[in-house]
């Protein structure tokens, strides 16, 4: 069985966890396509938050409670930067976290693709499913805001970490998105796949810059396979991270049906075929959408591992 997932960063490296466990049960082939609109040029690396939190949790590597770098982490390098006042201080640049950067900056300068450097870099941490980036050309999501030196675009990284979301903010741009293309192994994977699933992961700022680079979103909707969304909002509020600021912007309710309807049914010119809602919301309902109500809450890997069983079982009923 080949399961292709989308996905963001934290969450979905969690919601991957229990895919991988799950896969391990049912003898099943992951590929994982991973948002890279997070990504930043920053003090002169080029870093892939969504690629590493998948890559590090995978491979057993990442800080647990943060959900991106490093567990065990230091942060010499980024206090001598402050010290010679070295902008952007605001970004928690890890010594550990510095490394995969250093490796990834100087293989990107080489020419390689960021798909062949995330495949590199894997080499090492051996996550269990192939690790493929939504695109290996630029694509960044900027926030247009209404910042302290007035209203203009800002890189996402900037707006999450500096800002917090606490800006009133006008729209997301992805910026590349226009001329990007899907990177290899993609399509192929999404028209070869038994069972797509939506990881819980932010639906503006991890799903839609995937969905943004032209191609992918058609072949989601022509692939044969059924399309499981898994709701990112429980009771009516994100499991972690700031969804409910991100949907604000875009003007879509913070709820389960909310990002259903967002996400829309495959029949009617959305992505899904069906939809699974925490168990607190039972009754959600979503036009065209098979919903299941099922316990989200990622509290283990186990746990994690029933979700997607959910989920598989959802596709199958739908079939
Ligand atoms: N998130 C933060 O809230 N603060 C940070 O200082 C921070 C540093 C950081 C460094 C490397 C990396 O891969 C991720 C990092 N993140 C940080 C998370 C990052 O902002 C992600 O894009 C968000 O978590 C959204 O997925």
């Amino acid at each position: 069985m080949r399961i292709v997932v989308l996905a963001g960063g934290i969450g979905g490296a969690r919601f991957l966890l229990g895919v991988r466990a799950h896969a391990a049960e049912v003898g099943a082939d992951i590929t994982a396509v991973v948002n890279v609109g997070d990504d930043a040029w920053m003090h002169g690396v080029r870093i892939c938050p969504d690629l590493d939190s998948v890559m590090y949790t995978l491979g057993g590597a990442a800080d647990p409670e943060r959900g991106w770098g490093r567990a065990g982490e230091s942060w010499t390098v980024k206090s001598e930067l402050a010290a010679y006042g070295a902008e952007p201080t605001w970004f928690g640049l890890g010594d550990k976290d510095l490394a995969t950067h250093l490796v990834r900056t100087r293989m990107l300068n080489a020419g390689y693709p960021l798909s062949a450097v995330t495949e590199a870099l894997c080499a090492r941490w051996q996550p269990g499913v192939r690790l493929l980036p939504a695109t290996d050309d630029r694509l960044e999501t900027h926030a247009v805001a209404e910042l302290p030196d007035g209203r203009r675009a800002v890189h996402f990284q900037e707006w999450w970490v500096r800002y917090r979301a606490e800006v009133p903010t006008e729209r997301f741009v992805f910026v590349g998105a226009e001329s990007a293309k899907p990177a290899p192994g993609v399509l192929d994977a999404l028209a070869g796949a038994d069972l797509v699933l939506v990881a819980p992961s932010n639906p503006v700022v991890s799903i839609a810059p995937i969905l943004a680079v032209p191609g992918l979103r058609d072949a989601l909707t022509a692939a044969a396979a059924p399309v499981v969304g898994v709701s990112p909002i429980i009771g009516g509020a994100p499991v972690r991270g700031m969804a409910d600021k991100c949907l604000a912007v875009v003007g879509v309710p913070c709820t389960a049906e909310g990002v259903g309807g967002l996400y829309g049914a495959r029949a009617e010119g959305g992505i899904l075929d069906a939809y699974l809602v925490d168990s607190s919301d039972e009754g959600a309902r979503v036009p065209g959408l098979a919903v299941r109500a099922a316990p989200l809450w990622m509290t283990d890997e186990r746990a994690t591992a029933a979700m997607v069983a959910a989920a598989v079982d959802l596709a199958g009923a739908r079939g």
